[in-house]
């Protein structure tokens, strides 16, 4: 069988093609879907970087230098920061947001759109092989200028999405109409639609957390975990699965295909009192997409894109996913024992398990 009969023609599927309407429209719509494609393109060359794993050099050893929240930085970072840039240059884009640029860049003054990345997240993986990503969020650029651009509600998104580099490369992508799964076709080098109108389940039985910072987590985090761990035998009346790949790339994945909740919640480490996640450039965005896939995102009580940034790199505990699962969490920090105020003995709480 030719390579010609043997492919499906995906012509009309490619993010080009899906992108085409929105370009159509003109103004921020257009000026978004113009830096979406630039992104992808930047995507597609990171790709190459990581497929190319040990052969590109020691992409996971740290550069020595650290980013303004004094992580180390890996060269990977550092590189797929720079693609990023390259990417964006003759595009709309008048401010540019990144995990590892200490201050807000201007890159045409001119522009209508603000650019906002983790240009590399999960960068403690890149050595062990295990699924890394882009993580994205396109604002309209502000006329009051560089920080207005930014600190400002999540909701203003225009688009936002994550690329996905694991045994296949993906797009997960919002124009805040609903969420498109793109797949890079290796033969075309283009991202070919797979799916749209993904959504999450509303329920779920699985969670991810870092179970090794209990004992620095605050009594609800504490509460919901531990019913979780009781499992059948608890107030719950069921089992749950737990999941930590320390890649939010990969567990956002996990949590688009089959549904789930992540927590990563603040606790009482120097420096972990908002959590370990940005808001700028890792919440908003994951939680923009979450809310379009009929998910929830919070930082345990308020809504992820309701919150107002002070500061560029400013951190926020994350707990998104399913959404019965985040009202859930959101209930253990309203009333703690909310669990327990049903009833006091387990083989009576079984009338309110969700
Ligand atoms: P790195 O990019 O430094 O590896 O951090 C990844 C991350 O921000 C996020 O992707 C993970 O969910 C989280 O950190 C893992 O944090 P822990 O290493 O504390 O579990």
């Amino acid at each position: 069988m030719s390579d010609a009969t043997r492919r499906p023609d995906l012509s009309g599927r490619t993010l080009e093609a899906c992108l085409e309407p929105a370009i159509a429209e003109g103004g921020d719509k257009s000026a978004a879907a113009r830096t979406v494609l630039a992104l992808a393109t930047a995507c597609i060359g990171i790709s190459d970087l990581i497929a190319l794993g040990p052969l590109a050099g020691s992409l996971g050893a740290v550069t020595g230098g650290a980013n303004a929240d004094g992580d180390e930085q890996k060269e990977l970072d550092v590189q797929a920061n720079d693609l990023i840039l390259a990417a964006l240059a003759g595009t709309a884009t008048a401010f540019y947001a990144s995990e590892e640029e200490d201050a807000i860049m201007t890159l045409d003054p001119a522009g209508s759109i603000a650019v906002a990345v983790d240009p590399l997240d999960g960068s403690s993986n890149i050595d062990a092989n295990v699924s890394i990503g882009t993580i994205f969020s396109v604002m309209p650029a502000s006329p009051d200028g560089a920080s207005a651009s930014f600190f400002r509600p999540g909701r203003d998104q225009l688009a936002a999405g994550y690329v996905i580099y694991g045994p296949h490369t993906a797009l997960v992508l919002t124009i805040g109409d609903g969420v498109g799964l793109f797949i890079l076709d290796p033969a075309s080098r283009q991202f070919v639609k797979a799916r749209t109108n993904l959504a999450i389940p509303v329920s779920t039985r699985e969670y991810a957390i870092n179970a090794s910072n209990y004992r620095h987590w605050t009594n609800p985090i504490r509460l919901f975990i531990d019913d979780c761990i009781a499992g059948s035998e608890g107030p719950r009346g069921r089992d749950f699965n737990m999941r930590w790949v320390a890649s939010l790339v990969a567990e956002t994945h996990r949590i688009f295909s089959r549904g789930g909740v992540f927590l990563y919640p603040a606790d009482n480490r120097p420096g972990y009192q908002s959590g370990r996640l940005r808001l700028i450039y890792e919440a908003a965005p994951i939680a923009f997409l979450a809310e379009q896939a009929g998910g929830a995102a919070t930082d345990g009580t308020a809504p992820i894109l309701d919150k107002i940034p002070t500061t560029l790199h400013e951190r926020t505990p994350l707990i998104f996913g399913s959404l019965e699962k985040v009202n859930r969490i959101t209930g253990y920090h309203v009333d703690p024992a909310f669990e327990r105020s049903v009833s006091p003995l387990f083989e009576q709480r079984g009338l309110f398990r969700a």
